[in-house]
């Protein structure tokens, strides 16, 4: 695992974590700007290595389209999910239509939580060689 300027190589992708905060949309505004976009988490070695941080951070997922249809930032449908418990939850009826790592400690960690929320996000850019 090597960095450089910010970004961290893992298994054929660059990630950057970002020093602010910002609402969903912003962030994921940011990752674009930078050739990337939010991160998206499809193998159980990729979820390791975003929870190892230990940040709660804006990922990949949303369901604004569509109410409990969960989808990454490039349309396609979850294969894996790494739902903490209870979640996703639309907590209190709040609408919660983004989706974040949150419980770091454990392997289930994503919460959905309100697209406006302010929350440091993750980047990534993948290789194609
Ligand atoms: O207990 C889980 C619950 O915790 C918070 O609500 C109290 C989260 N909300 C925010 O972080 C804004 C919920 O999304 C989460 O489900
Ligand atoms: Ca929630």
């Amino acid at each position: 695992e090597y960095s450089q300027q910010g970004w961290v190589y893992f298994n054929n992708s660059f990630y950057y974590i970002s020093l602010l905060e910002n609402s969903w949309e912003d962030s994921r505004s940011d990752c674009l700007q930078r050739g990337a976009d939010l991160v998206i988490i499809n193998s159980k070695e990729e979820q390791e290595f975003a929870r190892h941080f230990r940040k709660p951070m804006w990922i990949g997922l949303t369901d604004q389209e569509t109410e409990g249809k969960w989808k990454w930032v490039d349309g396609t449908p979850l294969t894996m999910s790494y739902w903490g418990t209870e979640e996703p939850n639309s907590h209190k009826g709040s609408n919660e239509d983004c989706g974040e790592i949150k419980f770091f400690d454990e392997e289930n960690n994503w919460n959905d939580k309100p697209c406006e929320t302010k929350n440091v996000w993750m980047c990534e850019k993948t290789m194609s060689f």
